[in-house]
Order: structure tokens, then sequence, then C-alpha cells
């Protein structure tokens, strides 16, 4: 027998560690630090160096590897051949795609296309693709916005503009209003400042009807009717009014006091109250924290997406505006920070000649005429998912001569593309970045080589001008495009590429205090108060018990979810509101427009008229909020009234009942 001989192979591992910024639709745009072995990533972390990111990632972003390594990932160009998609050549995509734009913009004209682009990647180097529209067209595009239209809105009407102070402000603060946010989940790097204010001493209050991990946080939690915002703010206001707590000198810096105070007096404080389905107690106690401020309020987004959602946060507005809680170190209404302020876009002139309204995008694409809308092109966004009315959305994409989708993942979007372009991930992405969340600005960098077959929404759009006559106007490398977004403000005051490639910096044009002095950006320089009530929200009714909020959930961006949740969806309602239905078994969650076969799950603190399901699902595997909820607008800035849709929760031996 001859001697057994082990042989030792020696594998040698190479790690590298390299940095980026996260181009997610998030507050917090965070410092990425990932590791690579032999050139893949194995982990990814918080940048302890970047003074907001501190160090840690949230949930969706440290499960990241997933998407970034899913077999799912689109790797090729694919076309769409009978009921499938074949795999081609980036030049045949790019071949067809050209000849049948130019055919669909000489037969019918340059607005029968829509160009609709999304908050995928928030990189600005993208906006290259509404730049080729414009210059192709100008095309159809979009108009309103469903994330946060109503309340910017809002603060332009009421302060000129929207914009908000850095988060450290909040440690001058002794009193924080966060109305209708949840920080845990979709701004969980501002917890660092939360935390350190109330070690300091400030209050934290919770006015949400949902109850969420953030109400732990918080010394008190008011949980009033969905939408019921306005009202309870009336009261509000009818208590400052009759305690004398408004600011003596409001009227300096307010204009429309009177007529603003009789809004708050067309009602008693016990009917402003009712309204919001909270004790007077309420009104009261927030009356009390704005009086003793100074107090910021942080108004979420959440509330403008209703029937009422604009007029609701200029209610709160005028809170922070009459208590002088406004313009002052820790007293301040902040909504966002205006992302795009320092970067320079007037290459994009929004100049189309007809644009879609976004909440309404399937039923108009459907309705438009002369020219109807032929062909869509479809880039970091999933309407169908996304926006409200999941099924028209769908089939008005189902019915166009030509649909293109620039994405990751065979998306319910995707699924209705003629031709399908995979394009690089948050890890392969080589952009510039801002926040609306805090004022630091810089680059994302590739971490990681892409996939051979994929290419960036740049290169892919350069792609596109050289077969349609505009090569010359796209031309530029993703760092000429980035100089030249820097160029008019960023550049001279300091933060220039080669600054921001060595990591990011705070804005250097941006101002330490908002509305500094109470100084504001209206015409004439005052805040102005409103004086009529918005439409009301929604109300709960027999048939329908229950008010759907499809609010961020920890494990998903949107629709991208982290890993494949298990279907059916979760639905979580009180036990009282269950319909019987026992915790852990399954229902059916219907409304006007759709229904679904749902999870339910028990939750006592919630409200018995609130149904609370995850805001980004997949209409494929059943599991949408969108297909129950109906296309309409919010109030005012063409938001959507996603979270006012009545439904109601069956057994599921029940026979449907639309
Ligand atoms: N994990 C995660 N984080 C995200 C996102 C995500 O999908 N997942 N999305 C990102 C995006 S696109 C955005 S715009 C922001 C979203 O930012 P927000 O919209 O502020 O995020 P949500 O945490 O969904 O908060 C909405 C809150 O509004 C509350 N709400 C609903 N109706 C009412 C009401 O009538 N009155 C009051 N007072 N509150 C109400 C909900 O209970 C919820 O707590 O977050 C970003 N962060
Ligand atoms: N019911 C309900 N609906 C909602 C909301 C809600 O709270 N409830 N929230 C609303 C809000 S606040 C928002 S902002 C919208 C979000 O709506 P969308 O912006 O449509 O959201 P996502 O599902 O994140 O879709 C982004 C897509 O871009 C792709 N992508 C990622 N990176 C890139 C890239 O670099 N380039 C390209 N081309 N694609 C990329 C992703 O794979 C994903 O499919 O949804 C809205 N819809
Ligand atoms: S999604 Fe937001 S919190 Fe998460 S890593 Fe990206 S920027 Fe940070
Ligand atoms: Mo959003």
């Amino acid at each position: 027998m001859g001697s057994a001989r082990l042989f030792f192979v020696t594998i040698e591992t190479t790690t590298t560690i390299r940095k980026t910024l996260c181009n997610r639709d998030c507050p917090d745009t965070c410092g990425i630090i990932a590791t690579l072995e032999n050139g893949r990533v194995t982990q990814l972390q918080g940048d302890k160096e970047h003074p907001v990111t501190r160090g840690f990632l949230c949930h969706r972003t440290n499960q990241f590897l997933n998407l970034q390594y899913s077999p799912d990932r689109i790797l090729s160009p694919l076309i769409r051949r009978g009921s499938g998609f074949e795999p081609v050549s980036w030049a045949e995509a790019m071949d067809l795609i050209a000849e049948r734009l130019l055919a669909i913009r000489a037969e019918s004209g340059a607005a029968s296309i829509l160009h609709y682009r999304s908050a995928g990647g928030m990189g600005f180097v993208k906006h290259a693709t509404s730049y080729f529209f414009e210059l192709f067209g100008p095309v159809t595009d979009k108009q309103g916005d469903i994330c946060s239209g109503a309340g910017e809105w809002a603060q332009i009407s009421d302060f000129g503009d929207y914009d908000a102070n850095d988060a450290s402000d909040l440690l001058h603060a002794k009193e924080i209003l966060i109305w209708g946010r949840n920080i845990h989940v979709s701004w969980p790097h501002l917890l660092p400042e939360l935390r350190a204010a109330k070690a300091a001493g400030t209050q934290l209050t919770l006015i949400d009807p949902v109850h969420h991990r953030t109400a732990e946080l918080c010394q008190r939690h008011w949980q009033p009717r969905p939408g019921g915002d306005f009202a309870l703010a009336m009261g509000v206001a009818r208590v400052l009014f009759e305690r004398g707590w408004v600011h003596p000198d409001a009227g300096q810096w307010c204009d429309h006091l009177d007529g603003f105070r009789a809004l708050a007096e067309s009602r008693s404080l016990a009917e402003w109250c009712g309204e919001a389905d909270l004790p007077v107690d309420a009104a009261e106690d927030l009356a009390q924290r704005l009086h003793q401020g100074p107090t910021t309020i942080l108004v979420g987004w959440g509330m403008g997406r209703k029937l009422n959602g604009g007029g609701s946060v200029r209610a709160l507005d005028a809170l922070g505006a009459i208590t002088g809680n406004v313009g002052i170190p820790g007293g301040s209404v902040n909504f966002e920070i205006k992302r795009r302020r320092p970067f320079d876009l007037s290459f994009v002139r929004g100049n189309a000649p007809r644009r879609l309204t976004e909440p309404l995008l399937g039923q108009e694409i459907l309705a438009a005429k002369d020219p109807p809308i032929r062909a869509v092109w479809i880039t970091a966004g999933n309407p169908v998912a996304m926006l409200p009315d999941s099924r028209t959305t769908a089939h008005a994409l189902a019915t166009r001569d030509f649909v293109v989708v620039v994405d990751n993942f065979l998306t319910d979007t995707a699924e209705h593309a003629h031709v399908i372009l995979p394009t690089t991930t948050l890890l392969e992405d080589d952009d510039l970045l801002g926040s609306y969340g805090h004022h630091y600005v810089g680059v994302s960098q590739p971490v990681v080589e892409r996939p051979p077959n994929v290419r960036s929404d740049l290169e892919i759009i350069q792609m596109l001008a050289e077969r349609t006559g505009l090569a010359s106007e796209l031309a530029g490398d993703v760092r000429t495009w980035k100089r030249r977004i820097l160029a008019g403000k960023l550049a001279p005051a300091g933060a220039t590429l080669e600054r921001l490639e060595q990591g990011p910096m705070r804005n250097p044009l941006a101002t330490t205090m908002v509305w500094k002095d109470r100084r504001f950006a209206t015409p004439n320089g005052r805040a102005q108060l409103m004086r009529e009530a918005p439409p009301p929200a929604a109300r709960p009714t027999a048939e329908f018990p229950l008010l759907l909020l499809s609010v961020s959930s920890e494990k998903s961006q949107a629709s991208q979810w982290s890993r494949t949740p298990e279907a059916p969806l979760v639905v979580t309602v009180h036990p009282l509101a269950a319909c019987g239905i026992a915790d852990g078994a399954l229902g059916r969650l219907e409304s006007a427009i759709g229904s679904m076969t749902v999870r339910v799950r028990h939750d006592v603190q919630q409200r018995r008229d609130v149904a609370l399901v995850p805001k980004g699902g997949s209409l494929r595997r059943g599991m949408c909020a969108n297909a129950l909820i109906r296309a309409r607008l919010s109030d005012q800035g063409m938001g959507a009234a996603l979270y006012d849709e009545l439904v109601r929760l069956v057994p599921l031996t029940a026979p449907p009942q639309n």
C-alpha cells in the first residue's frame, strides 16, 4: 500500500475595501464600506467616518447582497418574443429601440412618447435621460409627485419654498413633535440625533394613527384618526389663541393671522378633537409643547398622501409660524431638505409639450389623445407596483405599441416591456448624490465590477443618442457629466469633483438655519397662513370599516425587497377589527377596486379603523397594496391620496363582493 499523500492548495484571498454612497430614495444617503474578496462583495457596512451614517446601515441595505447576487438579476438585454423574453445583444436591442422610437415620432409626433423616471437611483447624472428625451422630442413627461407633492406644495404656499435644518439643530429643541413618521424604518440615521436630544432632556411626542417602534422612543404617543391631523391642528390652534400662547410678535412675520384664527374658531375645541378622535387633552398637550418650545415639528410625508394632505401640512406650518417656532435654534417645521438646490440641472429645461399626472398615470395614458401615448420609456421605477390602481397602470402599459424598461429585475412593470435593458445596482452606481434628510453631498463610485452585459443609465441613453442623431449632445464620460452638474454652484464653493471623490462633504452653500430671522421665500417675505379648510379625509363606513395604510417597512425599499417576502400579504389589525379571523389565519382584504388573500396579524396597539400593510408589494404574487388603492389626487400638489382607501377584512369563506 503506497503512502497516502495529502496535497494542500493555498488559495490566497485578496481582500479589498471600497467606499461608495447609497443611491436609494432615502433621507440618509449613507456612506457604505464594501469588503470584497476575490472581486466579490462579501460584506457591507456603514462608514464610521460619515457623520450621518456613523458606522451602521439599515436592514434593507445590510441585506442588499441578496439582490446584488440574486439569480433573478437581469444580466443581458431582453426582447419580448411571444409571451416570453429572449436575451439579445446590446446592438440588437438598441437598434430596435431607435427604429421604433424614430418611427413612432415620425408617425404620431414626439408627444406620443412618454418618459417616466422615478426614484430607483437618486443620482443626478440620471437626469441625462430627461435631457435626451427633451432633445429627441420634447416628449410627454410626468407632473405631480407620488411621494411628497402635497407636502411640498403646502410648504411652498406657506413659506415660499421647502427646506429644513440640519438634524444637529434638534439638540436645541426642548420639544420635538414627530408628526406622522416612522423614524426607525424610514429615516434610521435620525435616531442617534433624537436619542441625543432625548438624553439632553428634550421631550419627544409622536402623532401617528399607527402604533410602531418609534412610539417607544417617545414620551407620548397620540393616535389620531387617520387624516385627523388637520382637525387636531385646528384644536391646538384654538387652545393657543385662547390661552394667549400665540407669539406676541407673530403678526410681524405672518400674513392672515386673523383669517387663520377665524378658521380655528369655526368649530369648538371638542368638535375639532372629536373629528380627530382624540380627547381634548391631546390638543392641550400639543399646544403646551409648542408654547414651551423651542419646538421642532418633524412633518412626515405620509400625512400628505391624503385627500386632505396639503391642508394638513399647511396646518402644521401655521402652528409653527404662530408660536414663533420657525427660524430659531430648535424651532422649525421640517418637511425635507431641498436636495436638488445646490446642483445645476438647468440643462433640463422642463419644456415637455404635455404632462401626465403621476398618481393618475394609468388612466391618463389610456385617455391621452392627439396624439395618444404609443411608446413609454420607464427608468428607475416600478409604476405598476408603486402607483395606485396597479391593474390600470399594468393595462395601460400592456396596450402600448412599444415599452422600454431599464431596471435590474423583471418587475411587475418590466413584465409589460417590449425591451428590458439591464442596468447597474447601487454597488455599481457612478453618480452625484445629495440628500433630503441632511446637507452632505458626494459621489457614488462602483465598488465592484458590474456584470459584463450591464450598462449604466448614462451609457444606455448615450447608445440611443448615437442612433438618433444626438450623439454629440449626450457625449461625455460620467465624470464630465458630474463636473457639469457641479459647475454652477457647488464647484465654485469648493465642492469640486476631485474634492467629493475624496469623500462626502457638507454642502458649503447650505444655510445653518432655515427661515433665519423669520424671513421667508414668499414674495413679501412673510409666512402665508391658511384660511380655508381642506376637503375631509376618508371616513370608514359600515361597508368598509378600515382605512388601508400601506407604509414603509424595514425589509423593503418600496417594491425592492431584500428577500422575496412570503406570500400572502400580511395585514396587521386590532383583534376586534379582524372580523373573527384568528391571529395568523388567512382572510380576504377587499376595497372598492380589488381584493386579495392576506394573512391576518393581530396587534392590540393598533386603532380599530386601521389595516396596516407594507407599501411595496408584488402584483404578480397577489400582494400589492396598490391593487386595492384607487388613483386619486391629494387636495393639492398633485400628490396621491394613497392612504385614504377604505377596505374591509372578510373570512375566506365569505363570497367575494366585488
Ligand atoms: N425602510 C424603508 N425606508 C424608506 C422607504 C421604504 O420604502 N422603506 N421609502 C423611502 C421613501 S420613498 C420615502 S418618501 C420616505 C417615506 O417617508 P415617510 O412617508 O415619512 O415614511 P413612513 O415611515 O412610511 O411614514 C409614514 C408615516 O405616516 C403615518 N401616517 C399615515 N397616515 C397618517 C395620518 O393620517 N396622520 C399621521 N399623523 N400620520 C399618518 C404612518 O403611520 C407612518 O408612520 O422614506 C424612505 N425610507
Ligand atoms: N401604496 C403605496 N404606494 C406608494 C407609497 C406608499 O407609501 N404606499 N410610497 C410612494 C413613494 S413615497 C414613492 S417615492 C414611490 C416609489 O416608487 P418607485 O420609485 O417606482 O419605487 P421602487 O419600487 O423602489 O422602484 C425603483 C426601481 O428602480 C430599479 N433600480 C434600482 N437602481 C436603479 C438604477 O440605477 N437605474 C435604474 N434604471 N433602475 C434602478 C429597482 O430595481 C426598482 O425596480 O412609491 C410610492 N407608492
Ligand atoms: S437605504 Fe437609507 S438608511 Fe439604508 S443604507 Fe441607504 S441611505 Fe442608509
Ligand atoms: Mo418617496
